[in-house]
């Protein structure tokens, strides 16, 4: 294998996923009005489809109007005709050659061209004669076949244009699994009409009617996504029992949970009409979703009813089911004998994974590798989804460090290795709304897709964030609001008075993920969404920007003017938001952290004038500096200055004296922390063997 990427400018080709083998030649393919696209091999209306939509979007990300003519500017050679359904496994390589006089697209299936169109479109840039693509011969395949993104639609409501248009972008990034999480404590979402008090009574009226459901599940199969759907059960059920609390192992009545957590409502499995119930309701929702898999979640069951009630214990001894552990198996055997029955395969978050599990039972591991390889290693499919929690907000560089094939899979033979189908990325919701959830996705999921799809020696992470950034802009080109949203939340914030320094705050904080948001754990669902840590990012682009120009100090001292406009920017923000936020109590949280942001600001103007002068700091100063960057870093209003990261490497790159015995201590750590970059503390590895009531430590 040859992975060559680059482009004749120097910088990496703006590709995610990197593609197997990118070879680059010299010269670009225009991109004018006359740009066409003609089909060879087999064509068929899906096909067809694909290249409107292929042309729509070449046309919307160059402002071109295309009027075609030169049909042959693109050719698309697919050999097959396209299936009724992406099936897991299937053939999704593509090769691709772009010559100055034209480009050639070749696949054996449709969705191969689907995956070719999307590099295609990402090499697209305006060049010195207008928009063009570079000479470049591309050849490419998934490395992993199952490569998803969980969506929970339940703890928020999610509608079907925000799906749409996240299927877009999982589109865009070669992600072709979809999974959605229907059902929880929170919400019931999908329309029943086997069942109607699901939906009417578990839902608050945000639901997906069945034709909603069938639409989004034809725009995903177009876009090569299968989609996979999940009702949680026997636990995260209590927006089920708030319509049939006949069915939960106590008598109700149930209300739909306003909090976040694990909750007590549990399907009672001693009940044959609990089965008779699910044998209908899944095969009213196995006729929806073509899919052969069917997620049964079967996590964090709390089993507290179970232990109080006298008949399921009684059912219990009966059926020598010795713990709560054996009774969720012999539920899930039950669950498995139906879905079966209705076609379809199970699949079940770690905790299903039990003796005489059906072999054919997927398992995506939320507990880390561990688990993951004994899956594995039982016999099952596994997928790796630990490590890929999008609502822990960690940043990209980390999420892209994660392989499901690393730890103990390494010591798996290659026929269990073969097991291992794959990964997911979760988006629970807790802290994430319709109008947040992109940007908690986006851009950081393309990093993880890229995890997914090129081969493994693909993990240098200063090549991802360079590429990260313009494949975030180009995102945008999909629909997702990544970037605007964010922009829109602070206007709001902001109620129409100038917002720019509220703006440059945003720019230079990063939000905290679900661990940080702990205080709202109550009443939470109720609780808007709509505070500055909602439009702030995950990570800061520009607080990166940063800490690139101050690593090449004292070298490259061209960047200084640049520098210091930004830190004084930093020092006037206090100044600048307080008209902002006079009188604006949605505001009011903000202002210690603007104050922060000047402080830090000003530990930056003052190392920079060290630096520019090359006059050494006094004995001391700098380890001054650096406790005080740490308190500046301390979160406040649920953010933390991402700010603090390239001051910390500005006052490290002033010159030094002799220094004094603790300085020399202090900043010796200070420099190991700003070579490896590790700037968040990572989470505890949550539930790590512990059995399943016990769930993650932030909850
Ligand atoms: C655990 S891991 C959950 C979800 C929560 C999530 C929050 C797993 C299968 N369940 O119910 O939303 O943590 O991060």
């Amino acid at each position: 294998m040859i992975v060559i990427f680059g482009s004749a400018q120097g910088a990496p080709l703006p590709l995610m996923p990197m593609p197997v083998k990118v070879v680059v030649g010299n010269g670009w393919l225009p991109i004018d009005s006359e740009f066409g696209v003609s089909i060879s091999g087999s064509s068929d209306a899906g096909l067809r489809r694909a290249v409107e939509r292929f042309t729509a979007r070449v046309s919307r990300q160059t402002g071109i109007p295309l009027i075609g003519g030169k049909a042959a500017v693109f050719q698309v050679a697919c050999r097959e005709p396209g299936s009724d359904y992406p099936a897991l496994g299937e053939d999704e390589s593509y090769d691709l050659d772009v010559l100055a006089s034209g480009a050639r697209l070749q696949a054996r299936t449709v969705t191969g061209v689907l995956r070719g169109f999307e590099t295609f479109l990402q090499l697209i840039a305006p060049g010195p004669e207008g928009f063009s693509v570079p000479v470049v011969h591309i050849e490419d395949r998934p490395r992993f076949a199952w490569r998803g993104l969980l969506l929970d639609v339940s703890r928020h409501w999610i509608p079907v244009q925000v799906v749409q248009r996240n299927l877009d972008a999982m589109a865009a990034v070669k992600l072709n699994v979809f999974h959605w999480h229907l059902s929880d404590d929170q919400g019931f979402r999908v329309e029943s009409r086997r069942f109607p008090r699901l939906h009417q009574l578990g839902s608050d009226g945000n639901f997906y009617t069945q034709a909603e459901v069938r639409q989004v599940v034809a725009y995903a199969l177009e876009r090569g996504i299968r989609v996979v759907p999940e009702f949680d059960m026997p636990g995260h059920t209590t927006a089920w029992l708030v319509g049939y609390p006949e069915l939960g192992s106590s008598p109700g009545p149930y209300q739909i949970e306003r909090k976040w957590g694990i909750f007590p409502a549990v399907l009672d499995p001693s009940h044959e009409a609990t089965y008779s119930f699910l044998d209908a309701l899944i095969g009213e929702m196995a006729a929806l979703f073509p899919d052969p898999y069917f997620h049964i979640g079967g996590d964090e069951v709390d089993d507290a009813k179970w232990k109080r009630s006298t008949s399921i214990q009684a059912f219990a001894r009966e059926h020598r089911l010795a713990s709560s552990r054996d009774l969720q198996a012999y539920f899930n055997h039950r669950v498995e004998k139906i879905l079966k029955k209705h076609g379809k395969i199970m699949v079940g978050w770690d905790e299903v994974l039990a003796p005489g599990l059906a072999p054919d039972t997927v398992i995506q591991s939320w507990r880390g590798p561990a688990s993951l390889a004994e899956a594995a290693a039982k016999g099952h499919g596994a997928i790796l989804s630990f490590g890929y929690y999008l609502d822990q907000l960690q940043p990209a560089g980390i999420l892209y460090g994660i392989d499901p094939l690393d730890g103990p899979a390494r010591n798996l033979n290659a026929p269990d290795a073969a097991r291992i189908l794959g990964g997911e990325a979760c988006m629970w919701s807790e802290y994430v709304s319709a109008e947040t959830v992109d940007s908690r996705i986006w851009p950081r999921m393309a990093a993880i897709a890229e995890r997914f799809w090129s081969p493994p020696e693909m993990a240098d992470a200063d090549s991802m964030y360079q590429r990260l950034e313009p494949v975030s802009r180009w995102l945008q080109w999909t629909g997702v609001k990544h970037r605007e949203n964010p922009e829109l939340l602070l206007d709001r914030l902001a109620g129409g008075r100038p917002a720019e320094a509220l703006h440059q705050l945003a720019a230079a904080s990063e939000a905290l993920g679900i661990e940080g948001r702990r205080d709202l754990r109550d009443n939470a669902s109720r609780i808007p969404l709509n505070r500055f840590v909602d439009a702030a990012l995950p990570e800061s682009e520009g607080a990166r920007r940063l800490e690139r120009i101050v690593k090449r100090l004292p070298d490259d001292r061209a960047a200084l003017p640049e520098l210091r406009t930004i830190m004084a920017q930093w020092a006037e923000c206090q100044t600048g938001l307080k008209a902002t936020a006079e009188g604006n109590a949605a505001l009011a949280e903000v202002l210690p952290l603007a104050a922060n942001l000047a402080a830090v600001g000003r530990i930056g103007l003052a190392a920079l004038k060290h630096i520019e002068e090359n006059r050494p700091a006094p004995a001391g100063w700098a380890a001054a500096q650096i406790e005080a960057l740490d308190r500046l870093e301390q979160p406040t209003a649920q953010v933390r200055l991402a700010a603090v990261r390239p001051v910390r490497l500005l006052v490290l790159a002033v010159p030094r004296r002799a220094t004094a015995q603790s300085d020399h201590k202090l900043l010796k750590l200070r420099a190991f922390d700003a070579v490896t970059n590790v700037v968040v503390t990572l989470p505890q590895p949550f539930g790590t063997g512990q059995g399943g009531t016990s769930g993650p430590p932030w909850r």
